[in-house]
């Protein structure tokens, strides 16, 4: 049995009443803690069997946050570890919050520390562009702002969930000088823009970067009026599958994100596409911030190959 809890944390994620990479990563590893904490397994094979199941309930909300399956999985390599070591059932349940603990810790400590890294980046002065609303990307800017720097943000509305509204709220009530325009708008601004900086849903081990519809758009643009195009994201949104030559699924969402049915037939029901998110090539991409430090797209393959080591194209079971 899912535990209610988990099953309505699973559909705040779907319908983005929780939303933003890292957030939902956060809210994934939550539900096995609840998941623990209503066990009714009279057993070690029970209480894995239990945690599986909100695995892939939660894996399954959002096709394309990688972070969902990689902080299961950061939770699922401990348990596996312990596993070895014959523990108890309680012995186990304690691992799993522990692990659910840390993964809580240290991806707040990796958002901080993007910022801190990140800021190094952004003089006194500049004006910045961001797209969609990304804690990572958000954590350098007011890094920035809290040094002093004198900086302003366009911050692109980001249809069809409007996200950008929130980036603009966090932003003001920051103190800082922003300005919110349409996404159609990001061409006609970019020679204002000394940086444009996005966050990211998933990165492939070619250096790709997978983030909010339009970011394509915003790269290229960026790319032809030689602005700096930045991505904030934490080491755990990148993608170990892309190493073994899997493609990142792009979530289509319901047409009504975009219009309401009334309207639709009034235009004469044409067909309606709502993908999430797109592909941003790496040579689009001037340099990526994680918490381990700056790097250039071309070494995504490096901290996959650190964190994941060389998969062997076995499909790994989680718990
Ligand atoms: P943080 C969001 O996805 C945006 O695409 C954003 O750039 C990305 O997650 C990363 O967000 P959505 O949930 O983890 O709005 O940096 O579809 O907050």
């Amino acid at each position: 049995m899912i535990p209610d809890e988990v099953i309505r944390i699973a559909r705040d994620i779907e319908s983005m009443r929780i939303r933003g990479a890292g957030n939902i990563a956060r809210a994934a590893v939550k539900a096995l803690r609840i998941t623990v904490q209503n066990s009714k397994a009279g057993n070690i094979q029970e209480l894995l069997e239990e945690l599986r199941n909100t695995a892939q309930m939660v894996i399954d909300t959002r096709p394309t946050a990688v972070s969902l399956p990689n902080g299961v999985r950061y939770v699922s390599k401990r348990v596996n570890e312990e596993l070895k070591k014959n523990p108890t059932l309680d012995e186990l349940k304690e691992i799993v919050e522990k692990a659910v603990e840390e993964f809580m810790v240290n991806s707040e400590r990796a958002v901080a520390r993007i910022g801190e890294i990140g800021s190094k980046r952004i003089r006194s002065g500049d004006a910045l562009l961001t797209h969609c609303n990304s804690s990572a990307a958000l954590s350098v800017i007011l890094t920035a702002a809290h040094q002093n720097k004198d900086i302003k943000v366009f911050a692109t509305e980001t249809r069809p969930r409007f996200q950008g509204h929130i980036t603009c709220k966090i932003l003001r009530d920051a103190g800082i000088d922003v300005t919110l325009i349409v996404d159609s708008a990001v061409r006609l601004y970019m020679n204002k823009i000394n940086t444009a900086i996005v966050g990211a849903d998933a990165v492939s081990s070619n250096g790709a970067l997978v983030n909010k519809i339009g970011t394509s758009t915003v790269a290229l643009v960026a790319k032809e009026a030689r602005t700096l195009f930045f991505v904030a994201t934490e080491t755990y949104k990148f993608s170990p599958e892309t190493m073994i030559g899997e493609l990142i699924e792009i979530e289509e969402r319901d047409l009504e994100e975009v219009i309401d049915r009334e309207e639709l037939e009034k235009i004469g029901s044409p067909k309606v596409l709502n993908p999430a998110f797109d592909i941003t090539p790496p040579q689009y991409i001037d340099l990526i911030i994680t918490e381990k430090g700056i790097i250039p797209p071309q070494a995504a393959f490096t901290i996959l190959q650190e964190e994941f080591g060389w998969l062997t194209g076995v499909k790994e079971q989680l718990f």
